[in-house]
């Protein structure tokens, strides 16, 4: 029985007053964050075993030069201030900076970057400190760049869709800012709530509507960036079309604070849609997930803007952990797998019919074996929390171990069933798969009480040349970070590598930008 079809197919008008309650939603995120473990991670340099660069040590004159630029009030120095500056969001690398700065503008940016540069003075770019690779902290003591109070909105043009601002903007703050034009931001993420749009820039976030949308590189119009000598690079355009010479700004997007620290953007905002249906579907086996997105797209064409996976060990973190509910709770988590399917276009009536009938045919042919069809805010709110609290719930069963890959399709779940086998150690608290399946991205979760270097050596490198083998990315979304310098060459062919190594000594010579981050230390 496909339960609530019928109910949620009640006609409601619905004007889309989904994006205001997942603010609240967000919010919540970070509280739960604390609840779940005070522990502080050990230092990533000692459990990594890094050697430091040959960069100068912060002294009291370079704090006063900082005070005097910014003020006092935005160059932190108290240990228990740079704290949680020192610590990632999912708290699994921890630096020892003893400096933290809050510029407000691009020539703030510009004047610390020079300053440093002349003084082999390291810095990490900081937004919201919530990425997933341990980009976002010092490995060391390099400086704390953070972007949070480079919030302005610069400009909005409803007709064209492009949104201008500095690079702290909070998304979900775009978001709400941009509802009032009937505009939306091309992307969303569980961490809208916390991340900056600058910081989705520098990993080139995918998120939930990728499939519809497409990346930050086809999304950013231009950007300005500050390279490491404190210079302003200004690609700031925003037409649509432009074709005059190298593409600079693709540079600064997904390079993760190793080649600038971007500080403004320019957005292309898609129309706001008027009607927004979401589905959650039980299915018995991963061949009915493969039939069920196939049939998705192409039953629902251009309506249809989300499609994600969860399996049941996924699921079961958030509803034991969180105690969230699963929509389609007979009491316990029924199905091996969950499919979220969303549809946002134009005409309430003809999404909502349309979506029905495949569902309908779905079930018939015994492809789907339950779901749920939701056209009412308060409903989908809930299915969406459920999908973005899986990060969150996760990290109660203690350390995990977080790989976001990038998978031919067929090949997709196969991973998880490999690790499944391969680790039978009693620690082992989970070992789940979800993610933006429709994008053929896998965020793949190993959680263990706590931290421990025999399950990494199990996991590592055997997870990369797997993937490697199968022709997949070791970073569909989250980047390389800290975390994965040393696998960057499963996925990038080392031509690739030299370039890169190449771009990134062109850019900051002195290499004080992000050092130990995306490219090795040679
Ligand atoms: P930070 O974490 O502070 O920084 C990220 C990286 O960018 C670091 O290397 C940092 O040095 C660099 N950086 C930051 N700001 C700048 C700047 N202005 N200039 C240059 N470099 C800079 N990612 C996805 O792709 N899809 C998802 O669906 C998704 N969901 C998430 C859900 C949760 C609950 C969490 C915690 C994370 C999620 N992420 C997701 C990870 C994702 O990378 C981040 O949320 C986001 O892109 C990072 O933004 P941030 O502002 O927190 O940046
Ligand atoms: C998501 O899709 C994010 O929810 C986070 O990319 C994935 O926590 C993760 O591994
Ligand atoms: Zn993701």
């Amino acid at each position: 029985m496909l339960r609530s079809i019928n109910q949620s197919l009640s006609r409601t008008v619905f004007s889309v007053p989904k994006y205001l309650p997942l603010a609240i939603k967000h919010a919540r995120i970070l509280c739960f964050r604390h609840a779940s473990n005070n522990t502080k991670p050990e230092l990533t340099s000692v459990r990594y075993n890094v050697q430091r660069g040959p960069y100068s040590k912060v002294t009291d004159n370079h704090v006063q030069f900082f005070d005097g630029l910014l003020g006092q009030g935005r160059v932190l120095t108290d240990p228990d201030e740079c704290e949680s500056y020192n610590i990632d969001w999912i708290k699994m690398v921890r630096g020892a900076s003893k400096v933290v700065v809050k510029p407000k503008t691009t020539e703030e940016v510009s004047a610390i970057l020079r300053y440093c540069n002349e003084n082999r003075l390291a810095v990490c770019p900081q937004s919201g400190n919530t990425g997933l690779v341990g980009g976002n902290v010092p490995v060391f003591d390099e400086i704390i760049i953070s972007m949070k109070l480079m919030n302005n909105i610069i400009s909005t043009d409803e007709l064209s869709g492009t949104l201008v601002c500095q690079a702290g903007c909070i998304l979900e703050n775009l978001e709400k800012h941009l509802e009032n034009v009937n505009l939306m931001m091309p992307l969303d993420l569980g961490a809208k709530g916390s991340c900056l749009i600058g910081g989705c820039v520098s990993t080139n976030a995918g998120g939930l509507r990728l499939l519809r949308y497409g990346n930050l590189h086809g999304n950013i119009l231009g950007l300005e960036a500050v390279k490491a000598n404190g210079e302003v690079v200004n690609c700031l355009n925003t037409l649509k079309k432009d074709n005059t010479g190298y593409h600079i700004k693709h540079m600064f997007i997904g390079s993760e604070g190793t080649l600038g620290i971007v500080t403004k953007v320019a957005i292309q905002c898609p129309p706001l849609p008027k009607s927004i249906n979401v589905a959650f579907l039980g299915l018995k086996s991963f061949e009915n997930v493969l039939k069920t997105y196939k049939a998705a797209k192409r039953e629902l064409g251009e309506i249809l803007s989300s499609c994600e996976l969860i399996d049941k060990t996924s699921l079961e973190a958030c509803t034991t952990a969180l105690g969230l509910k699963n929509p389609l709770d007979t009491g316990s988590n029924d199905y091996e797998f969950y499919v979220l399917l969303e549809t946002s276009g134009s005409e309430t009536h003809h999404d909502e019919e349309k979506f029905a009938r495949l569902l309908e045919k779905l079930l018939e042919e015994g492809i789907i074996s339950d779901g749920t069809l939701a056209s009412e805010p308060t409903k989908i709110k809930n299915i969406w929390t459920l999908r973005e609290s899986l990060t969150q719930a996760v990290m109660y069963d203690g350390y995990v171990f977080k790989y976001d890959i990038s998978m031919p399709l067929p090949e997709f779940y196969k991973i998880v069933e490999i690790l499944r086998e391969r680790l039978k150690d009693p620690r082992i608290v989970r070992i789940g798969g979800y993610g933006h399946l429709g994008d053929g991205n896998l965020h793949l979760q190993v959680s263990i009480p706590t931290y421990a270097e025999d399950i990494a050596s199990q996991l590592e490198p055997f997870i990369f040349e797997y993937i490697s083998k199968q022709r997949g990315s070791i970073s569909a979304e989250h980047g390389i970070g800290f975390k994965k310098t040393k696998f960057l060459h499963y996925s990038k062919d080392k031509s690739a590598i030299q370039v890169m190594r190449e771009l990134k000594k062109m850019m900051d010579p002195n290499g004080i930008l992000n050092p130990y981050k995306v490219l090795d230390p040679l």
